[in-house]
């Protein structure tokens, strides 16, 4: 990669990453609204030394109060303090030690020719994983499967993040570890348009920062997770305004798709007990995890998400009848694209935007409330053509490019 080229991304990064941070600094509110100044109508007769002292008692209180204020003023004004995460920060997060964890699964893209080693840990109907999935297998990479138990987490004991997914990539000295599924899916798009630079290079793009929330609490986020980077022109057949529209409709399916699903899969105890049962076919949980951690993860899992699903209609401010809030919510995303005019976001075949909403809804496709879903909306005949184009890699040909 020529010098002009590496300059020209790591100024688009570092442009991208500070306008991120400046999104993400909270400003206090200013106190100067307490300061009042108060003055008597009358000095009451006392001695001129007593006077001037309080006098210079004034001044000096008034200098101060001004100074306070100026000074609480320009202290509000500042961003909170960010700093860069050393575990998962600018410099890639390898990992070392990785106990001999057994793969549960390995997917074979035939048409893979990038030569990366990929290990995935998973629960197989986390939306956030079957969105990873998604465009992994539309795309034909190759990968192994670890499942992980949803109660205990013992597959992800080393790793600092304990959500998942987590894509770990083979490099020389150790595991590149990837966290967040929007993070490692622009990633590696951004690595298939971009090859001559390496994954750790492109990862570099997307460094984790942690901050102080309103509330004290330390928070953590990975910049620019919804950006593709491309060293210098964007691809030839992508526009400004589409790469815009998927990033938008990308950050939708997470941010109000996924919402909709805990308090509609959930919905009654019934209905958590067959999902968690569909989750363990799924999974092949009789494979992977002995009948009493099965039996727990069930019977526990159904029962508390069912309790924490009442919260998050609350917090999510979903409708009463929570379906109709699942079905708005779709025609939302099927009106979209008829307004433009197009089979999918991407025109006549998927874009990442399209994959993620697949990816979020593949993740209830056991669930009544799926096939209620199918019932209610036109959402069927999309959701079977994006699965159809998954199933066969139908982005394979990025491979070859
Ligand atoms: N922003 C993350 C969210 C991942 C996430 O919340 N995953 C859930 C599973 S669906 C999780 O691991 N939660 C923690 C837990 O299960 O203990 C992503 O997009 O990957």
């Amino acid at each position: 990669m020529s010098t002009a080229k590496v300059s020209g991304l790591v100024y688009q990064v570092r442009y991208r990453y500070y306008r991120s941070c400046k999104e993400l600094w909270f400003r206090r509110k200013s106190n100067t609204e307490s300061l009042r100044c108060y003055a008597t109508e009358k000095m009451p007769n006392i001695s001129n030394s007593r006077k001037s002292t309080l006098f210079l008692g004034i001044v000096g209180v008034s200098v101060g109060a001004v100074i306070g204020a100026g000074y609480s003023y320009f202290k509000a004004q500042q961003p909170q303090k960010h700093v860069m995460n050393p575990d998962t920060g600018i410099t890639n997060n390898i990992v070392q030690d990785i106990p001999d964890i057994p793969i549960s699964r390995r997917v074979i893209g035939s048409m893979d020719n990038t030569g990366l080693k990929l290990k995935l840990f998973q629960y197989p109907t986390c939306p956030f994983c079957c969105k990873v999935r998604a465009f992994l297998d539309y795309f034909g990479f190759s990968y192994d499967i670890i499942e992980v138990n949803p109660v205990m987490r013992q597959q992800i004991k080393w790793s600092q993040y304990k959500k998942v997914p987590i894509l770990l990539v083979q490099v020389d000295n150790g595991y590149l570890q990837l966290n967040d599924s929007s993070m490692i899916i622009s990633a590696l798009t951004s690595y298939l348009h971009e090859r001559d630079q390496g994954l750790p290079e492109v990862v570099k793009c997307y460094p984790t920062i942690s901050y102080t929330d309103d509330d004290g609490s330390i928070k953590k986020e990975i910049m620019n997770r919804y950006f593709l980077m491309f060293q210098e022109d964007i691809p030839k057949d992508r526009t400004k305004e589409n790469i815009l529209l998927e990033r938008k409709w990308r950050k939708w399916a997470d941010d109000v798709l996924v919402h909709m699903l805990s308090p509609n899969v959930y919905r009654t105890l019934d209905e958590a007990f067959q999902a968690f049962n569909w989750f363990s076919e799924v999974g092949e949980w009789d494979k992977h995890f002995p009948a009493w951690e099965r039996f727990m993860i069930v019977y526990v899992g159904a029962v508390a998400m069912w309790l924490i699903s009442k919260r998050l209609k609350k917090r999510h401010s979903l409708k009463d009848d929570v379906r109709q809030s699942l079905y708005d919510e779709c025609n939302v995303w099927l009106r979209t694209l008829k307004k433009q005019g197009t089979k999918y976001l991407g025109g006549s075949s998927p874009n990442l935007a399209d994959l993620a909403v697949y990816g979020v809804l593949s993740s209830i496709e056991g669930c009544r409330a799926f096939q209620d879903l199918q019932a209610h909306t036109k959402m069927g005949g999309w959701y079977q053509d994006m699965q159809q184009f998954v199933q066969k890699h139908g982005g394979a040909m990025l491979m070859s490019s």
